[in-house]
């Protein structure tokens, strides 16, 4: 069946499961930024993912309202892209229910996200950590988003959700859904742990010197750069001597994406300098580029009023596109509507 031509149209989201760090600032926000203007763009805070695991209640209305701060300060704005909580929009919800009958169980066991997050405990784990990408692929969907910017973690679900799409539409005769590009480029694809190098930085790793977080003060980022993991080797000639030290590689793409050079060109610059030299310019790199951000993060969370309006606002906007698509599907579907 050929594709019906969509509108070009951007969704994406974060969890608010703890504080923004580099890696969803360099693997998502920052290119949620670059693609404002472009073509619509509706970015979320899928509140609803959170709570697959623990949240405290009192925490989650924080971290929620952190992540729109973060949006917005970056540069986010909510006259040009339709910023909101995802659980202002019960459409998602709803649709993620029609998709988890039509997502086949063996298509979720293979979701490696959800083995690296059960690991050895998956008999006590939430069922909506297990359904997590039924929901992800209605968040997307629920739009008729062409185009998701993502970290590489989150490439197969993108692709899941390609493939929820096409069995809707296949089993219903229906050509409804796009199938939907995840757009993953740039050096940042993949910003990993500061003390090992072969994991994701991620919001909940259990140590806070693993990672950067956006309101981290000067004093420690230069702290936690000074003690990243690395070798004892001097920076290589060229980016294959990177190919088997995923901590040196880690802290160039770094400082890459930050600069909005590619590796290549950090290589060239900094070829046979010592850590004593890179690290430090590192950290100048990243406080120059974060300060003005975490500063304005802070000013906002002054005023969570204010947050939530523009979330609330965000809201009904949303509401205004997912809805008649929610009721289009129940029709698709069969679902009675008096
Ligand atoms: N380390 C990373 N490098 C590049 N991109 C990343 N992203 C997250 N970590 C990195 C991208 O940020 C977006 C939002 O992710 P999320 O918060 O919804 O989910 P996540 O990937 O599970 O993030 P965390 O930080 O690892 O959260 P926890 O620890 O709570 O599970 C996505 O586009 C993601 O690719």
């Amino acid at each position: 069946m050929t594709q019906t031509t969509f509108t070009p149209r951007v969704f994406s989201g974060i969890k608010p499961s703890g504080g923004l760090t580099l890696g969803n600032y360099l693997g998502a926000i920052k290119r949620f930024v670059g693609m404002q203007g472009q073509m619509e763009t509706i970015y979320c805070v899928v509140d609803m993912h959170a709570i697959t695991v623990w949240q405290d209640p009192k925490e989650l209305a924080n971290m929620t309202r952190e992540v729109a701060a973060g949006y917005l300060a970056a540069g986010l704005d909510p006259a040009q892209s339709i910023l909101f909580n995802q659980s202002q929009v019960p459409a998602h919800a709803e649709l993620a229910w029609i998709f988890n009958c039509v997502a086949r169980v063996g298509w979720m066991n293979r979701m490696t996200q959800f083995k690296d997050k059960a690991g050895s405990n998956a008999e006590k784990v939430s069922l909506g950590l297990y359904a997590y990408p039924a929901l992800m692929a209605a968040d997307i969907l629920l739009y008729h988003a062409t185009h998701v910017p993502v970290g590489e973690d989150q490439k197969q679900h993108v692709e899941l959700t390609r493939d929820i799409a096409a069995k809707f539409n296949h089993d219903f005769a229906a050509d409804f859904f796009p199938l939907t590009t995840p757009v993953i480029e740039g050096p940042a694809m993949r910003i990993m742990n500061l003390r090992d190098g072969t994991k994701k930085m991620s919001k909940s790793g259990v140590s806070d010197m693993e990672r950067i977080n956006m309101t981290d003060d000067a004093t420690t980022i230069a702290k936690k750069f000074k003690k990243a993991k690395t070798d004892p080797e001097p920076m290589p000639e060229t980016i294959d001597g990177l190919a088997t030290r995923p901590e040196a590689r880690n802290l160039v793409e770094i400082y890459a994406a930050l600069n909005d050079m590619t590796a290549e060109a950090v290589i060239a610059e900094y070829a046979g300098a010592g850590w004593g030299r890179f690290k430090p310019a590192l950290a100048d790199l990243a406080v120059e580029k974060l300060s003005p951000i975490s500063l304005e993060m802070a000013r906002l969370m002054d005023d969570p009023a204010e947050i939530d309006r523009i979330l609330g606002q965000g809201a009904q906007k949303a509401r205004g596109i997912a809805e008649p698509i929610l009721r289009q599907t129940y029709d698709i579907v069969g679902l009675l509507r008096s």
